[in-house]
């Protein structure tokens, strides 16, 4: 395994039908052939707790679900994550590769609900305590594409039944969080076939290697 000191905190974002369980795998597979130490996760999810936080908030269910408990939620799973998995992980020098993180919560609950972003910016202070990641692989394509995407997998969990107009506020905040911490994303264009996304993808990380 390589040294332990250097240890990377990769996040994979992107609204719905962007191919991320689909590419990661194509990540994992390449940290596994450069020997590097590292953890998959997600989120929200990652710990049994955090797993169980992730099950109440997808779970499509009659009651209303307000828009402030949607965040706790979101919150709760992550500071979970954080003390359990991520922090523990990256002390002991291995990579931690995880589907989504707070750029989600900025997307989905502040630009796809309408939370406001300073609301998202002190929960994100208080249970992050400076954690950031280091790089966040953006899996960027139009809408209506990613939608036909994901309707192909079969049921669809709470989020993924909103309009076609609550994925375009998301695709643009992610977006425009891209644009406003240009050091940490990077943009892959996902609409293209699979082999190019995953050239892209690959290159990425290789380039983090280095
Ligand atoms: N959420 C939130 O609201 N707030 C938060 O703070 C956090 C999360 C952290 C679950 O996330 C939900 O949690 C999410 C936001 C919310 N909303 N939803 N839904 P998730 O990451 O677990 O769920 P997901 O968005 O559905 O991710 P996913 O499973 O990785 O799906 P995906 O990005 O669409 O990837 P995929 O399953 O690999 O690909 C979709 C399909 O497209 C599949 O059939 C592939 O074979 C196909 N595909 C992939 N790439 C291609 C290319 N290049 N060409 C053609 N077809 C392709």
């Amino acid at each position: 395994m390589r040294a332990s000191n250097s240890a990377k905190f990769i996040t994979i974002e992107g609204g719905e039908g962007g191919g991320k369980s689909t590419n990661v795998e194509f990540i994992k597979q390449y940290l596994t052939e450069q020997k590097i130490d590292f953890i998959h996760t997600r989120e929200p999810g990652g710990t049994p707790l955090a797993e169980q936080i992730r099950e109440l908030m997808l779970s499509k269910r009659e009651e209303k679900v307000a828009e402030d408990a949607e965040l706790l939620l979101a919150f709760a799973a992550r500071a979970q994550h954080i003390a359990e998995v991520i922090r523990p992980a990256l002390e002991s020098g291995k990579w931690v590769l995880c589907d989504r993180f707070t750029d989600a919560t900025y997307a989905y609950q502040g630009a796809g609900r309408g939370i406001n972003m300073d609301k998202i910016a002190q929960l994100e202070t208080m249970v992050q305590n400076g954690l950031q990641p280091d790089i966040t692989l953006l899996f960027d394509l139009p809408v209506d594409v990613g939608m036909k995407r994901a309707a192909q997998r079969g049921e669809l969990d709470r989020f993924e039944v909103e309009q076609a107009a609550f994925f375009e506020r998301i695709r643009a905040e992610y977006l425009h969080r891209a644009s406003s911490f240009p050091q940490r994303y990077r943009i892959v264009d996902a609409s293209l076939e699979l082999p190019q996304v995953r050239a892209q993808v690959l290159g990425i990380v290789a380039d983090v290697l280095e």
